[in-house]
């Protein structure tokens, strides 16, 4: 069959939306890690400013691998976008014209000091930021050690971007615009901060420029987008009668908070749909915390508990119920208060969305990278209940299952997905519960090595991960009986 084109644009069915793809587009974007998140999401946005303004075409970079840029490079950019909800949709997407693999990095680094780009965007996960348990730039990376030492293309994202601004200072040009698109709480001070940080060893002076030149949106993304898998591949093809490599699907709601830094971003992303706010902070928080740490609870419960995707752990009414019970005890209550946010409105649609049946959204996707995911998710929010002299119980079952979780993979040799993967597979390995606990909070895996000193978490934890361990799920799912 033939491959999705710029020539089969003319014959694809009528019903398919198609971009209004112009033989003028520049690139003014460089964006690093283009997953099927970003292609779903910044790229859908961007695909609807290139309608009215074709300076914002992104070059799409892959650091690691050529399988996906080499895709969409095969396809002229195009690619499917499947909206899986009550009433499906398919839109095929141009918004990407340069396609930058590892062995591009001479290009990159052009483009990165070229004029013409505003905005260096970036979906690289959690663990891409190369950030310590504190949220500061980890010099002990090895990606960052690698990058520190000189060498001449760069593994970080964080030292492809020094690079880049440094290449932009030399030739008095104005700075490009980064901006973070992962799911960090404050994720643009973070990466302004690791910046600094990273250009502070190699050039103070450019370190100076980068603080108090350099602005760094932080950003909530959202939209849920399962991994593109082959029952995907073979409908996109049927409906389209071409042949698509890299389309991706995702329900339709689909959200862009902005901070507004008091500069233009480039592209006009508030007309595309996307929120430009001065109060980023309380919708990330929000959405970290409800979504994302409703998502990670049901990760590791429903997994132990033999599901596999979200909407089947939604299926599960006791689940259903401890998260919607966690959601409201222990997550609302520490949230800050954000005008004309309905946080209750928000807890429902969350929930409903999560049992989207159109939605197959693998709980093993979600529960990867969980030492890097959970301090944003559940952790600030266990912090934030400390503080507030409470002990959330149905987060610390939450975390309860995790270390089970943990415990089950290293037991059974299941690998353990995260950047810490096997430091968690041997602390995980031997012992009972409350060992593994306390090993993993003397780690600082996961849970803060701060747990050590606060002896009412540090036994309800040791207990929670021994009910879940045990599945003695009475236990854990009637945590919130125990809230305070
Ligand atoms: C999920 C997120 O994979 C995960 O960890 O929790 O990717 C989630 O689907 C998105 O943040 C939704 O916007």
């Amino acid at each position: 069959m033939t491959l999705l084109t710029l020539s089969a644009l003319e014959t694809l069915p009528q019903e398919i939306e198609r971009p209004s793809r112009r033989d003028d587009i520049g690139v003014g974007i460089v964006h690093f890690g283009p997953g099927a998140f970003h292609r779903a999401h910044q790229a859908a946005y961007i695909d609807t400013v290139l309608r009215e303004d074709p300076r914002w075409g992104i070059a799409a970079v892959s650091m690691r691998s050529r399988g996906t840029v080499a895709a969409l490079a095969a396809q002229d950019g195009l690619y499917t976008l499947a909206v899986r909800d009550s009433r499906p949709s398919l839109r095929v997407i141009g918004a990407h014209c340069r396609f930058l693999g590892p062995d591009a990095a001479a290009e990159t680094q052009a483009l990165l000091a070229d004029p013409r780009i505003g905005l260096v965007t970036t979906t690289v996960t959690e663990k891409g930021y190369c950030l310590a348990a504190d949220g500061t730039l980890d010099a002990s990376h090895p990606d960052i050690v690698h990058d520190l030492s000189g060498a001449d293309v760069p593994a970080s994202v964080v030292g492809w971007m020094v690079s880049g601004l440094a290449a932009r200072r030399a030739a008095r040009l104005a700075p490009f615009m980064p901006m973070p698109c992962d799911n960090l709480a404050s994720n643009g001070a973070k990466l302004h901060a690791a910046l600094v940080a990273f250009a502070r060893v190699r050039d103070a002076d450019l370190a100076d420029w980068i603080a108090g030149e350099v602005r760094v949106p932080s950003t909530m993304v959202d939209s849920i987008t399962p991994a593109s898998d082959d029952l995907l591949l073979a409908d996109v093809t049927a409906a389209l009668g071409f042949e698509d490599h890299a389309p991706v699907q995702r329900e339709a709601f689909t959200q862009w908070v902005i901070e507004d830094v008091g500069r233009p971003f480039g592209p006009d992303l508030a007309a595309a749909g996307a929120t430009v706010t001065y109060d980023v902070a309380g919708y990330e928080k929000a959405k970290l915390r409800i979504l994302n740490g409703a998502h990670s609870t049901l990760a590791y419960a429903g997994l132990l508990r033999g599901h596999v995707s979200v909407s089947a752990a939604m299926a599960d009414a006791d689940l259903a119920q401890f998260v919607d019970a966690m959601i409201s005890t222990d997550i609302v209550p520490m949230l800050p208060a954000v005008a004309g946010f309905d946080v209750d409105a928000y807890r429902q649609a969350v929930l409903a969305r999560f049992a989207n049946p159109m939605i197959v959204h693998r709980l093993d996707q979600i529960a990867q990278d969980g030492s890097q995911k959970l301090p944003y998710r559940l952790g600030d929010t266990l912090d934030a209940n400390r503080r507030a002299g409470r002990l959330p119980a149905h987060v610390v079952a939450a975390l309860g299952c995790w270390v089970a979780f943990l415990m089950h993979c290293s037991r059974e040799g299941v690998p353990i997905i995260d950047p810490a993967g096997a430091r968690l597979f041997a602390a995980a390995a031997e012992g009972d519960a409350t060992t593994v606990v306390d090993r993993l909070v003397q780690l600082n895996l996961g849970l803060s090595a701060s747990i050590a000193a606060d002896v009412a978490l540090l036994g309800a934890l040791r207990k929670a991960a021994s009910a879940a361990f045990d599945g003695r799920w009475g236990d854990v799912l009637s945590r919130g009986a125990q809230s305070q």
